[in-house]
């Protein structure tokens, strides 16, 4: 009974050391949160960190607290005839909490996270104050076209392909994979992946079909200021994949109607 005491006492002081710990690693799992949806992931594995700590500390204290408590102090304690002894109830509790726990973590946070993106996907879709962008992946370029505003293809004061986004304002990505003729043909182009670090969502780009990803920006910033935000490809698609990168911003509303402005008159 004493030993069951001491052990208690001391996972309850050591959970609480590591899940303080833990509160300075959850909230920084991405380099760098820029989007509603990029918050919600990190919200969700940060959870799943503070549920696993007093799990991972029982864990490794069972291990270490026989190993001292019950160590042979001299020579003439003989080993025990029976080396394995079950005990029923501890075994039948590990079994029950690992189930229910597993059980839990697989309702909230995932399934609870995949329905808020869903219910968020749907609002965005149907707001008419969402901007759309139709972005083209092909080997090795994403191009970006604003159909709301009649941009076809929107480039950087270098000409580089550039996208441009609008904050706190929610965006329906449409993804294609390069296909002029919209219909599959392996010959036209690859499997890409569509990926901002600083927006925590990846999506692959897949020949013949059109995908959509939502997102609504929170900050300020550009891939100078922080190459978290930027676009990448994701998906291995040949020698030039590494590169398959393009710069972006995300500006104040007001700095994205110029911007809108001074593209129109580069395309007109
Ligand atoms: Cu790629």
């Amino acid at each position: 009974m004493r030993d069951k005491a001491l052990f208690f006492v001391l996972w309850l002081i050591f959970s609480a050391i590591c899940e303080w710990l833990a509160s300075l690693i959850g909230p920084h799992f991405y380099f760098y949160v820029a989007s509603v949806q990029a918050q919600e992931g990190q919200n969700a594995a940060a959870f799943i960190l503070y549920m696993a700590v007093p799990i991972f500390v029982f864990v490794v204290m069972m291990l270490l607290f026989a190993l001292f408590r019950f160590r042979a102090r001299d020579d003439s304690i003989q080993p025990a005839k029976s080396q394995i002894k079950i005990n029923k109830a501890y075994v039948g509790t590990w079994l029950g909490l690992s189930l229910v726990f597993n059980l839990f973590l697989f309702v909230h946070p995932t399934a609870s996270a995949a329905q808020a993106y869903f219910n968020e996907s749907m609002a965005y879709n149907k707001s008419p104050k969402t901007l759309i962008v139709d972005v083209v992946a092909r080997q090795w370029e994403w191009r970006f076209s604003y159909p709301q505003y009649g941009l076809t293809q929107t480039v950087d004061a270098n000409g580089n392909d550039f996208l441009e986004l609008p904050v706190n304002t929610p965006v329906k990505f449409v993804l294609n994979s390069y296909d002029y003729n919209h219909y599959y043909d392996p010959q036209i182009d690859v499997i890409h992946s569509f990926w901002i670090p600083a927006f925590g969502m990846k999506m692959d780009v897949i020949p013949g079909e059109t995908r959509t990803e939502y997102i609504e920006p929170t900050k300020i910033s550009s891939t100078t200021q922080n190459q978290m935000l930027r676009v990448q490809c994701a998906e291995v698609c040949g020698p030039g994949h590494p590169y398959m990168e393009a710069n972006m911003a995300v500006v104040s509303p007001a700095n994205f109607a110029k911007w809108v402005a001074q593209q129109k008159k580069l395309e007109a």
